[in-house]
């Protein structure tokens, strides 16, 4: 079922998503809530734009409005900033340069208190695989939201493997096109999309036993 601050998002009416997520934010809902409705009206952005309802001019102000939310929950987003000491790779892959969805997820993980190294955006299998060897990073997070780039994450998965890195690193894929196939095709770990999915496999991966991503 919609709700009202999806269909705000979709309808690209960024004053009135700006008032429901500071309505929500006060009535007690939780950011990861509030993200959650948000990605699910850029998704209708996305569909009306595949049907030429929308131009690319859409899409960038759904950007904007995104970050304008991102900017209202911040305030409320907890820094539970100890270290923990555990190494985290992120970015997006190679031909592909969408991130908010990637941006989101590492800042959570940063309130969290883990290291996260962003590598960014049209980032090479090479660049991965580099940083993994690097940072010592137990796990690597790539985000793909054009679907023809798939095919890069796996060559990343390959190259873990001929530098004999594969089984010291838990390989996630996140983003709008990805799902078992997509798991199953690019030789990846785990896979999400959407944030709580997100956290939830990090939480099980690291074996957190705070609940410091789970309150949020
Ligand atoms: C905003 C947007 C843009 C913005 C991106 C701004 C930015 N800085 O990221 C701009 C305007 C730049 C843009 C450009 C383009 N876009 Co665009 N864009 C979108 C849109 C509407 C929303 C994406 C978004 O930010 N969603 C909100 C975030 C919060 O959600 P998310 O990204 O899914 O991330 C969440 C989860 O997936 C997950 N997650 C994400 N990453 C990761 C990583 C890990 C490790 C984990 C665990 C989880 C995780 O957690 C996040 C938080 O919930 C989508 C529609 C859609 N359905 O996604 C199209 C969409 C992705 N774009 C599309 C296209 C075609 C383009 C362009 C090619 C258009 C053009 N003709 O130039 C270019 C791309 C150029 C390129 N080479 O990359 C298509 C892709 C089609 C496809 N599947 O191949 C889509 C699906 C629209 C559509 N339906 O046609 N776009």
């Amino acid at each position: 079922m919609k709700d009202e601050l999806q269909i705000a998002m979709a309808d690209l009416d960024e004053e009135k998503t700006l008032m429901l997520v500071e309505e929500r934010i006060r009535g007690g809902h939780t950011p990861l809530q509030i993200i959650e409705s948000c990605r699910r009206g850029v998704e209708i952005v996305g569909e009306k734009y595949s049907d030429s309802h929308y131009y690319l001019s859409d899409l960038i102000m759904s950007e904007e409005i995104l970050k304008g939310v991102m900017r209202v929950l911040e305030p409320y987003i907890p820094m539970n900033g100890s270290e923990k000491g555990i190494s985290i790779v992120m970015g997006t892959i190679e031909g592909d340069i969408h991130d908010l969805g990637k941006n989101i997820v590492i800042y959570l993980l940063r309130s969290s208190g883990y290291k996260v190294h962003d590598l960014g955006v049209d980032v090479t299998p090479e660049r991965f695989v580099q940083a993994v060897n690097e940072t010592k990073a137990s796990i690597l997070g790539i985000s793909v939201l054009i679907s023809f780039c798939v095919g890069s994450i796996k060559r990343v998965v390959e190259l873990l493997a001929e530098a004999g890195l594969r089984d010291k690193v838990k390989v996630v894929v996140g983003g709008y096109p990805v799902n078992q196939d997509v798991k199953e095709f690019t030789g990846a770990d785990f896979y999400a999309n959407d944030v709580t999915e997100a956290l939830k496999i990090y939480r099980d991966i690291l074996e957190i036993n705070d609940s410091s991503v789970s309150e949020l």
